[in-house]
């Protein structure tokens, strides 16, 4: 299902309804051929989500229709002319971002943060959600600012941030006795390790820390190595009854890290049911999921729901340095509701562990919208 106006520019503007920005895509491909743009993305209106969840603006020029001044360009297709033609492209977006980027629209709601974000990696429903609460956030604020004048590029990033943020909890903090979960390889062992430093030994605070993973060779080994290096109590553990056991024997002001195997969707249904039964039912173990910050959206959703049978209470994550922009790991985290307690940024031990907080993930978000005085270039090809 799709709309279609004229802009003043000879721009087509055509809006697609549907229940994915891929969808509307290949919809756009399909009618207005490769060389259509995505201009912007938000929740259809509840009148019209009968038609799909999304509403997906996209601009093509009509094949026989070109811009402002290409009547002087020659009409041969050759590779100079390409490049003239991505030039004006270019020229083309420029004028559109800094005519209406950040000018509300009839309902209030500001173009191109929808956009940036998507670019971002933010989910685009989500991304489109935060859009429209930024409008309805500025036009808020239009009563206590001149009527007529549009929000400036630091007032949208202002409320963008707060929507951002807005959606979060941060809780950097660790209980008496916690326990690492999640997949192999994502950093349980490393964040362990770090947290042991900066929560325990160099609090001066005794800390004790338990293997649970013996299902890898080597592991409770390297474990116990660190332990080792820092001078603290290790034990390594073979099934929940021995785990219960150990901790049996700790003083209260001691801190206990229960280190676990990396559980595959294979190794869960073989053994990860127990060690979940267990720590689940110890209102006195605070359990936290490990996730890495380059995984996709979807990737982490579903490793949050293989372990949701261990309700983990809050969310680490880890290599916050490799990835690209922290889009993916900004939408999980908003749809799994859960606080995010710390952020690890590399190998080091103990540097590259920090409290998790909005300066290091909604920050890079930003990055991707203009600043004052900045024209914002909008290309999006699909
Ligand atoms: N770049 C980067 N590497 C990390 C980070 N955290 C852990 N690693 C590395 O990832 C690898 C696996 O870590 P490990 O703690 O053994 O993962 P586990 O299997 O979940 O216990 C090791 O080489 C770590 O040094 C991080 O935040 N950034
Ligand atoms: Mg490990």
């Amino acid at each position: 299902m799709a709309t279609a106006i004229r802009s003043p520019q000879q721009l087509l503007v055509k809006s697609y309804f549907a229940h994915s920005v891929p969808d509307a895509i290949q919809a756009a491909k399909n009618e207005l051929g490769t060389d259509a743009m995505l201009l912007n993305s938000r929740p259809a209106r509840p009148e019209e989500r009968y038609l799909g969840e999304l509403e997906v603006t996209f601009g093509k020029y009509p094949d026989n229709e070109v811009p402002v001044s290409a009547a002087r360009a020659p009409s041969v297709s050759t590779p100079g002319r390409i490049d003239e033609l991505l030039d004006r492209m270019d020229h083309m977006y420029s004028l559109l971002a800094k005519q209406s980027a950040y000018e509300p629209t009839l309902s209030g709601r500001p173009h191109g943060i929808a956009f940036a974000l998507t670019e971002a990696g933010v989910h685009a429903p989500l991304a489109a959600e935060i859009e429209e609460s930024v409008g309805k956030r500025l036009a808020e604020g239009t009563d206590a600012r001149n009527r007529q004048a549009a929000p400036t590029a630091e007032m949208v990033r202002m409320e963008v941030s707060r929507e951002l943020e807005s959606r979060l909890r941060f809780e950097p903090q660790i209980g008496r006795i916690t326990a690492f979960v999640g997949a192999p390889g994502v950093g349980k062992t490393t964040s362990l390790v770090k947290l042991a430093v900066i929560a325990g030994v160099a609090l001066g605070r005794p800390v004790r820390i338990i293997s649970a993973d013996t299902q890898r060779i080597g592991a409770a080994g390297q474990l116990r190595t660190y332990a080792d290096i820092l001078g603290t109590p290790f034990q390594a553990v073979g099934n929940p009854a021995e785990l219960a056991h150990a901790l049996e024997s700790i003083p209260e002001q001691t801190l206990t890290l229960i280190d676990t195997p990396g559980l595959s969707p294979a190794l869960m249904n073989e053994m990860g049911g127990e060690l979940a039964d267990f720590l689940s039912e110890r209102q006195d173990i605070d359990t936290q999921l490990v996730l890495t910050a380059t995984a996709h959206r979807t990737d982490l959703l579903r490793t949050a729901e293989r372990f949701n049978c261990f309700r983990p209470g809050r969310l680490i994550f880890t290599q916050m340095d490799e990835a690209g922009s922290p889009g993916a790991m900004y939408s999980a985290a908003v749809h799994l509701r859960k606080p995010l307690s710390y952020f690890c940024g590399g190998q080091l031990i103990p540097e590259d562990i920090g409290d998790a907080s909005a300066e290091n993930l909604v920050g890079p978000l930003l990055a991707q919208l203009p600043r004052s005085g900045e024209a914002k270039n909008l290309r999006g090809a699909v």
